[in-house]
């Protein structure tokens, strides 16, 4: 425990920490859901500090910060492949006597699977601005009953699961897992996303040690290798139901800020936070068309558009017209970056369920490219149902499209998806406890066969696809005319030679 900063009291001091990352390729972005995490509990007066693996562990690993610095929450955010790190680092935490506590998309999904573990104390489920300051006004309860100690409940064996004091209603907050004095597992009933999100605290943007972060991404989403580039959710969740999508957090119900709220936001990262970049990472930032040509005026009008950003998820192309682009481009867009997915209806229509068809995908490019945006299209590779010939007209697609960048991944499928569960009833490759740090998107090897498609068929024209796309003499002269492809060109080489030729990291490690 510390003293507040605000009020002098003893207070408690919460750490929020991201796991250290093994996904290939993956970017130093800054994390929205710890910074906004922090932003509820800095309103509510809490002593928070945010810890990235990503960016930290290079120079104090986490056993040495809690060595030297002590918290008495632990906070843990976890996608589906980060979860194994994420249990590890709990252990160490708990050594140092912290109450640890786990959220994000994988607990969402899997809660009973992380409380089987003697080093989670706490699960929460879905978006958590509020569930985490009623566990925190919870914990101070406790704290009174047992005259200021949280100690674990074993202090012979610090890596056991604290058992919260019944005196205290720990059943009542919604979202929570937990376990009561005997030891039992309460899952508390779901929390209902919240209606108004302009009400939620903005993130804690400025606790994130920027410098330290690359650009949203190097090879991506990035415009300038250089930039101090923050990211921006306007809105939550998304009704379209892509048989492939997890989005357990931010749900089915599309949720948007308000323009004034976003637009204060927006301003506070670009006057007082220094932004050279933004990136929005909304679920679809498009999805109420009139509401995205509305933030667009409102940023031309608050003279917040000499900031290039981008839309890193890619924007939906059925929500489009030609009027949006004209605005996102006045507005400071850079680049669109378009889920395109599949160059077959049939995929699209019938496996996918992405409710697009090529022709909208066409329309939509046409449109950005008219209004002299830089594109980016991310294409899937191997769904079930695929064949050879549905992903030669993925590739012939992108090369008609010729997107500024083409993302292609194979597909991954994340539990609580459709994918999932098709996989599972038709496979025998997935299981509930299976090795959770394989399921990443963009790495080199697929991740199942089915029907009478093999992997090495996917995996072969995967990379067939970036062969075609990235080798053609116009665009080599295009990549090589950038300054950041010789900036960085040890990183291109090894990139180039995972996706061209296939020599990936994993492939290395493995032989
Ligand atoms: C931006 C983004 C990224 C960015 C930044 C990631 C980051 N570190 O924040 C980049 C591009 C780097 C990225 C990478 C990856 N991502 Co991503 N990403 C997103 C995206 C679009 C938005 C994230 C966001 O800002 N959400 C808004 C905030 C408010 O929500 P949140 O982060 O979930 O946090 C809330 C709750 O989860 C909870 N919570 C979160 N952490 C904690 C911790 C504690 C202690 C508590 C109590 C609560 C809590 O409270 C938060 C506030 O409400 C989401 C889609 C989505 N809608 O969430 C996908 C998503 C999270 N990503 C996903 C995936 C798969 C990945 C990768 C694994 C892809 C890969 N390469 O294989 C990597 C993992 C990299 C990493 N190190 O984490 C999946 C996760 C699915 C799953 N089952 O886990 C999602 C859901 C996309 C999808 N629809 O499939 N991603
Ligand atoms: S992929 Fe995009 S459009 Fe489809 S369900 Fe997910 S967020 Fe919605």
């Amino acid at each position: 425990m510390g003293y507040s900063k605000y009020t002098g009291e003893l207070i408690l001091r919460v750490l929020l920490a991201s796991p250290h990352s093994d996904v290939w390729n993956s970017r130093k972005h800054i994390h929205m859901g710890l910074g906004y995490l922090a932003g509820s509990l800095l309103a509510h007066g809490y002593d928070v500090e945010i810890w990235d693996a990503s960016v930290e562990a290079d120079i104090e690993s986490l056993d040495e910060k809690l060595t030297r610095d002590h918290f008495d929450v632990v906070g843990l955010s976890a996608p589906t492949p980060l979860i194994n790190n994420a249990w590890e680092t709990a252990a160490i935490a708990k050594k140092h006597g912290a109450i640890t506590i786990f959220g994000g998309p994988h607990l969402t999904i899997q809660p009973h699977e992380s409380m089987q573990k003697d080093q989670v104390d706490l699960v929460v489920r879905g978006e958590a601005e509020y569930t985490i300051i009623e566990i925190m006004q919870a914990l101070e309860k406790e704290l009174e009953i047992r005259n200021n100690k949280l100690e674990t409940s074993n202090p012979q064996s610090p890596i056991s699961p604290h058992l919260f004091d019944p005196k205290v209603e720990w059943d009542k907050i919604l979202g929570l897992s937990w376990r009561n004095n005997e030891g039992k597992v309460i899952h508390n009933p779901d929390r209902p996303l919240p209606d108004d999100i302009d009400a939620i605290p903005f993130p804690a943007h400025h606790m994130f040690k920027i410098d330290r972060y690359t650009n949203l991404n190097p090879l991506t989403d990035g415009l300038n290798m250089n930039a101090r580039a923050y990211t921006i959710v306007t809105s939550r969740g998304c009704p379209y139901k892509c048989t492939y999508c997890s989005k357990p957090v931010t749900g089915d119900t599309w949720r948007g800020r308000s323009v004034d709220n976003v637009i204060a936001e927006w301003a506070w990262l670009v006057n007082d936070l220094g932004a050279t970049e933004i990136g929005i990472t909304d679920d679809i930032w498009n999805l109420d068309k009139e509401r995205a040509k509305a933030l667009c005026r409102a940023l031309i009008k608050a003279n917040l558009n000499h900031v290039p950003w981008v839309t890193i998820h890619g924007m939906k192309v059925n929500n489009t017209d030609a009027e949006l682009f004209q605005l996102m481009k006045q507005a400071g867009c850079k680049r669109v970056g378009f889920g395109v997915e599949n160059g077959d209806d049939w995929m699209l229509r019938n496996v996918i369920k992405k409710g697009q068809t090529v022709a909208m995908v066409q329309q939509a490019f046409a449109w950005a490219k008219q209004a002299r945006l830089q594109t980016m299209g991310f294409f899937i590779f191997g769904m079930p149902g695929e064949t050879e010939e549905s992903m030669e007209k993925t590739i012939q697609l992108a090369l008609k499209l010729d997107p500024d960048l083409a993302h292609f991944m194979m597909a991954a499928p994340f539990p609580g998806t459709e994918m999932w569960e098709t996989l599972k009833k038709h496979g025998d490759v997935f299981s509930d406890d299976m090795d959770w740090s394989q399921l990443v998107i963009q790495d080199n090897s697929a991740h199942f066969a089915f029907g009478n498609l093999d992997k090495e068929t996917v995996e072969r024209k995967w990379h067939e696809a970036h062969r075609r796309f990235y080798l053609r003499p116009k665009r080599i002269m295009r990549i090589a005319a950038r300054k950041d492809t010789w900036q960085r060109f040890p990183y291109y080489v090894k990139t180039a030679a995972n996706m061209l030729l296939g020599l990936g990291e994993r492939e290395r490690a493995a032989a």
